[in-house]
């Protein structure tokens, strides 16, 4: 999964890539920062406390802040938006601090303005997309007719109805067959938005943070997830040693750090879920995303184990946590065989049977 972050210019994209992922970026180099960051899951902390002979693997979900050459004034977040094509999720950077050092290109802080211009922006893009391909598939039909122009056209055709209806193709019904025609455009709307809202130092307390993002909410497209946090100050954080990061977070009123609630709801706007493989090795949580079933889980372990699975044995973590440990768990009978069809759930402990 990759998270790309856009958004106007100086609204903090960068300042918060560097509070997400810890890294602090070089502003010089010109160059698209881009990092990996371990997700924290207390979950694993847990069964890697029981089984501490293994390695701990934690998933891992990507974050993309992409160079960008200064923008014109008349299109000030086209290249961002540009820039993020290729990603899986949007995170959408809105500015809320206030700073008369950083000029911006809104007169004043109006998230909801911005939010509002930068969604009309990528439904513009997408629309325009459209369009395009629409002239080209036309061309390439009068020169040669074929069904799969034919196909695909009335694809094209579909999402510019579902587009001018303010309607984001995310939401646009399609079979498999139709979705495959459109996968490789990467179509901005078709992805799922997390808006970031970048607030003051003043706002940094986790609940004033809570309470932004749940007021701004209902102002947001109904298809987005919202987060707050201030960048500057959890940036900050992150250089920080334990020991002063804690009294430096009880001071701010801050219960939790926001590379944890960004993670978090770029989980929920993607609905990923975890589950865990424990083996002599390595103690590992895997993302995989909400509704896959057993046998394709098995597959992101190992191809072989797709190909050969027989069965799963299923602890929910929950029971584990009842039960104390695998000894309990098994004279318990909280274990259970499941077939190729189960559909995983979060936090599900998972030993996959498999032939080679
Ligand atoms: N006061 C304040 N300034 C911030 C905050 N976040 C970013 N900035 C400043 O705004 C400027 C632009 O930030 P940057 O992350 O480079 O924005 P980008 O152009 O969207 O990548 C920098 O000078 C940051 O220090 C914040 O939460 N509070
Ligand atoms: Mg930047």
């Amino acid at each position: 999964m990759k998270i790309g972050l856009c958004g106007f210019p100086k609204v903090g994209k960068t300042s918060v890539f560097e509070a997400i992922t810890g890294l602090v970026s070089d502003a010089h180099a010109h160059s698209t920062n881009i990092a990996a960051v371990p997700i924290p899951d207390q979950r694993l902390d847990r069964l890697f406390a029981d089984f501490p002979k293994s390695r701990k693997v934690q998933a891992k979900i990507e974050y993309l802040d992409p160079y960008l050459h200064e923008p014109g004034p008349d299109d000030a977040i086209g290249p961002s938006l540009n820039a993020v094509k290729s990603t899986s999720v949007l995170a959408l950077v809105v500015r809320g601090f206030e700073n008369p050092n950083v000029p911006y290109v809104f007169q004043s802080i109006d998230m909801k303005h911005a939010v509002a211009v930068s969604v009309e922006r990528m439904f513009e893009a997408d629309t325009v997309v459209c369009e395009r391909r629409l002239e080209k598939i036309d061309v390439m039909y009068r020169k040669a007719k074929s069904d799969d122009l034919v196909r695909e056209r009335a694809v094209i055709v579909k999402c510019l109805d579902h587009l001018r209806g303010a309607s984001p193709l995310s939401q646009l019904e399609l079979h498999p067959e139709e979705r495959a025609v459109i996968q490789g455009i990467g179509f901005l709307t078709a992805k799922p938005l997390m808006i970031v809202l970048n607030v003051d130092e003043k706002d940094a307390s986790t609940e004033r943070l809570d309470n932004i993002a749940a007021e701004f909410t209902p102002l947001a497209p109904r298809y987005a997830t919202v987060v707050a946090l201030c960048a500057r100050l959890e940036r900050e954080l992150l250089e920080l040693d334990a020991q002063d990061r804690a009294m430096f977070m009880q001071d701010a009123g801050l219960t939790s750090l926001a590379q944890e609630r960004v993670i978090r709801a770029s989980y929920d706007a993607t609905g990923t879920i975890c589950f865990f493989t424990i083996g002599d090795d390595e103690v590992r949580a895997w993302p995989l995303r909400a509704g896959t079933t057993a046998a394709k889980a098995a597959g992101t372990v190992h191809t072989d184990m797709e190909r050969g699975f027989i069965r799963a044995e299923v602890i929910s973590f929950d029971d584990y946590v009842k039960a104390g440990s695998m000894r309990e768990v098994k004279a318990q009978k909280l274990n259970r065989l499941e077939g190729k069809d189960y559909v995983v759930a979060d936090g599900d402990i998972i030993e996959f049977r498999f032939h080679v």
